[in-house]
């Protein structure tokens, strides 16, 4: 599985081939490019949008039975191709292939999710106020949708922001990101092999200006966007400019409090999954491990001892625990955090070396940083890698206050055997997630998925909190 795949742009259901001066890299072997890639513009977001505009009446006019068989057959057909899909995936983004095929699953089952919700609009029967009047909401489609993926789930995200716009109604205009368009890609020509009508979902690869073309198109009416904070800004001015809906979840700096209460073990393995798994390129990974005292050495010691045992290696290795980095200015921010910290004053206790592997590829060494303080940069910043570092507190109300500390608010995890402070944590955290005795990362498909603060603007995705933004509620008056 060496070959190259020559990129095509979707537009009015074809592919539509152009000059590919772009590449994507398998960022595990630099040397192998997984595709090359067509750099679009305004000329084909222009096209795309009005292949999706003209496909609206008939598709939000269509059957909900049409909608709900095409994301049947279409999550049918991507579970059945889990290895193949998932191996592309990890090619390209660099997560383990056991994390590759894992979210492959994932987005075939949200496919499926959305095949099911799209027989389950519904609205409400009201009495007037009035005598004789009655009232109904409906919800409608909107319209045509821009959605602009990120890269580091490369699969799921594109399916979880596709499968409710298409469920309701609406047509859609995507942009992949760019480090990993391939995988997005393939999952655009299952929908169509499972039917979904040309013009439906269209899809331009580039760069920034085919976000920025998206976002400023006057007959996008809803844009919904994951990925950096400043990029997030410009799509949340460009659309309020022109009054459109949107929707943004960006970065993280996640909490994962560990109480003296808890079970070393399980604190352990907690913090391992959630800050390393996926190499850290989650904006819900746990980035601060705020731990108190009676607990902090040993819990130090022990996922120190696991962070160095981790295996860095080439993705598509079955003996691999961490892949790399997807990209290598990732890499790089990475690195460069790690020297921040150590400024700081943090003590670097496992990791910080540049890696000398076989293969050239984006690898960093998977890094816990301890004696950290609330105030510095290294737990304010997201640097979206392998990169945690341990904040010392004495009692669970500091822990709180430094966990509420930061500007972001996306998930916040605790680790402990207290009721009382599970429960407290609960309500306090301000976080859009909270999780108790979990990883703040790795979410199920069903349920709302959003934050706080600066992690998120807009209606929550997912689960049966989808409807909200890709619907609109139209309120009928009638007398008899
Ligand atoms: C997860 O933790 O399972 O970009 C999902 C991200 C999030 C998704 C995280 N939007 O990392």
């Amino acid at each position: 599985m060496t070959e190259t795949i020559e990129l095509n742009h979707w537009i009015n259901g074809e592919k539509v081939s152009a000059e590919r001066p772009g590449e994507s890299l398998n960022p595990s072997d630099t040397r192998e490019v997984v595709a090359r890639t067509p750099d679009g513009g305004e000329a084909e977001v222009n096209a795309a949008v009005a292949a999706a505009k003209a496909a609206f009446t008939g598709w939000s006019e269509a059957s909900p039975e049409l909608r709900s068989d095409v994301l049947d057959r279409a999550g049918t057909l991507v579970m059945e191709r889990r290895e193949a899909l998932g191996r592309l995936l990890s090619r390209e983004e660099g997560k383990t292939l056991a994390e590759g095929i894992g979210e492959t699953v994932r987005a075939g089952r949200v496919l499926k999710y959305f095949a099911g919700e799209a027989l389950r609009v519904h609205g409400q029967n009201l009495a007037s106020v009035r005598p004789d009047v009655e009232i109904q909401t409906y919800r409608q489609a909107v319209g045509v949708y821009g959605l602009i993926t990120p890269w580091n789930f490369p699969i799921a995200i594109p399916a979880w922001k596709a499968a409710p716009a298409l469920a309701f109604g609406n047509t859609v205009v995507m942009k992949p990101a760019g480090p990993t368009p391939a995988t997005a890609e393939a999952l655009v020509a299952i929908l169509h092999e499972a039917g979904l009508p040309k013009g439906v979902l269209n899809m331009v690869v580039g760069r920034g200006r085919v976000g920025q073309a998206i976002v400023d198109h006057p007959d996008v009416d809803g844009l919904s966007f994951t990925g950096s904070q400043g990029v997030g800004a410009g799509v949340a001015a460009g659309a309020v400019k022109r009054q459109a809906r949107v929707q943004l979840e960006m970065g993280g700096k996640n909490p994962l409090i560990v109480l003296d209460d808890a079970d070393l073990d399980r604190a352990v393995q907690i913090a391992l999954d959630g800050s390393f798994f996926a190499t850290g390129q989650r904006c819900t990974a746990s980035s601060r491990l705020i731990v108190q005292g009676g607990i902090h050495d040993r819990f130090v010691a022990a996922l120190a001892e696991r962070v160095a045992a981790l295996r860095v290696g080439d993705a598509l290795d079955p003996q691999t625990q961490m892949g790399p980095a997807v990209s290598e200015d990732q890499m790089e921010t990475s690195y460069r955090y790690i020297e921040v910290a150590r400024g700081e004053g943090g003590r670097v206790v496992t990791g910080g070396q540049r890696l000398q592997m076989e293969k050239p590829g984006w690898y960093v060494q998977p890094t816990l940083i301890a004696d950290t303080e609330a105030d510095m940069r290294i737990n304010n910043e997201e640097i979206f890698g392998p990169v945690a570092s341990t904040i010392r507190v004495k009692d669970y109300e500091e822990a709180l206050e430094i966990a509420n500390g930061v500007e972001f608010g996306l998930s916040a995890g605790i680790v402990t055997s207290s009721l009382k402070h599970a429960r407290d944590f609960q309500r306090r955290a301000k976080a859009g997630m909270t999780m108790v005795n979990l990883p703040t990362a790795g979410v199920d498909y069903h349920v709302p998925f959003g934050g706080s603060k600066s992690s998120s603007y807009g209606a929550r995705e997912q689960g049966f909190a989808a409807v909200e933004f890709f619907t609109q509620t139209k309120t009928s008056y009638s007398a008899g």
